[in-house]
């Protein structure tokens, strides 16, 4: 039997290249490697932790349900979601929740990061996403779960709520691995020790930006001291994020990428990039403008592919339930 892999991402606002290279690319990679049963999701009961307003998160499903299909998501070949489709992904959560530790969570770095953004106002399921992420994976029997590397310590609070539950009431779950590409962290434009972030919209190319957003933003992007591409993560960390780019877009290895801008300046290795960037998402543009005109196929979609993710989760919910004693 093939293994099941299973991942998510929220419908927050646009995709940026980050969120592609880190995760979507890969869900499309690995759906076509044949060799997993594969599970991508909207992971629109996380999104609620930002407090959208309800126009704006119903067009975010939309759309990135959009995303996914115009990037080679298949609903024939994968299972296509809506998280809240599926109460039992909240049931579990709350389950998880009693054998979840505060001090544990405390850890989250995204979440010290967000309780610093909100302050006195971070709301408590900001605090337990994770808990609902470990509910997400544990409920299909996941072996591996694609996400970027900012996910890793969510990821391990699952391994360790798997351990912790099969400790105590009997080997239930199956601990999950991650599966990272070949750049698990695309760095902001604005400021290259930090990740490209959704919330930061300056930091970001997003995926659908028109030829002339592209355009303003890569020459907006910062770069470092002196004028050599050379990829140096510790000296040069903004050319070497935009090296990275490069090569993830264009199949080259870094090494080819400095030979072939030796002797240029940033300004000829951005105008390259530039349109490398803008040819390389053509086809996902014209895609997904075709897509998200047709609302009624897209929530179709979704329903048809809850309704069988739903199939594998309530059976996982009963036997979680008899362990507990709820059953
Ligand atoms: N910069 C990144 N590089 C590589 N992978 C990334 N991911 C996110 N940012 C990068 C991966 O994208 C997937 C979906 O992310 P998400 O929407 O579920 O959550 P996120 O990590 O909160 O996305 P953002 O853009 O970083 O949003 P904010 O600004 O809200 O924090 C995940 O697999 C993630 O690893």
């Amino acid at each position: 039997m093939k293994s099941i892999l299973i991942s998510g991402i929220q419908p927050t606002g646009k995709l940026h290249i980050g969120n592609y290279f880190g995760a979507l690319k890969n869900f499309v990679d690995l759906q076509n490697s044949g060799k997993y049963q594969c599970y991508f999701f909207i992971a629109d009961l996380h999104a609620l932790t930002e407090n959208p307003a309800p126009k704006d998160l119903n067009q975010n499903i939309l759309n990135l349900t959009a995303d996914f299909l115009a990037s080679g998501l298949d609903p024939k070949k994968s299972v296509i979601f809506q998280q809240s489709r599926i109460s039992v992904h909240s049931e579990l959560m709350w389950i998880l929740n009693t054998i979840a530790k505060i001090p544990e969570l405390e850890l989250m770095t995204q979440f010290k990061d967000k309780a610093k953004q909100f302050r006195q106002s971070v709301n408590l399921g900001l605090f337990n996403y994770p808990v609902l992420m470990a509910a997400d994976v544990l409920l299909y029997n996941t072996k591996f779960v694609p996400v970027g590397n900012d996910q890793d310590q969510h990821l391990e609070i699952t391994r360790t709520l798997a351990r912790r539950f099969n400790k105590i009431f009997g080997k239930t779950f199956v601990e999950p691995k991650a599966i990272h590409t070949l750049t698990p962290r695309v760095m902001s434009l604005i400021n290259p020790e930090k990740k490209m972030s959704k919330s930061q919209p300056e930091s970001c190319v997003f995926i659908d930006d028109s030829p002339e957003q592209i355009k303003a933003k890569i020459k907006k992007a910062v770069t470092d001291s002196g004028s050599e591409i050379k990829y140096n993560r510790k000296d040069k960390p903004a050319i070497s994020n935009l090296l990275e780019i490069y090569s993830s877009l264009s199949g080259k290895t870094i090494n080819d990428l400095e030979k072939k801008f030796k002797g240029k300046n940033y300004s000829v290795f951005k105008n390259d990039l530039i349109g490398v960037v803008a040819d390389y998402f053509a086809d996902f543009r014209k895609n997904k403008s075709i897509l998200i005109k047709n609302k009624s196929k897209l929530f179709s979609i979704l329903k048809s592919g809850s309704q069988k993710a739903s199939q594998r989760a309530e059976k996982k919910i009963i036997e979680v339930k008899k362990k507990i004693g709820l059953a």
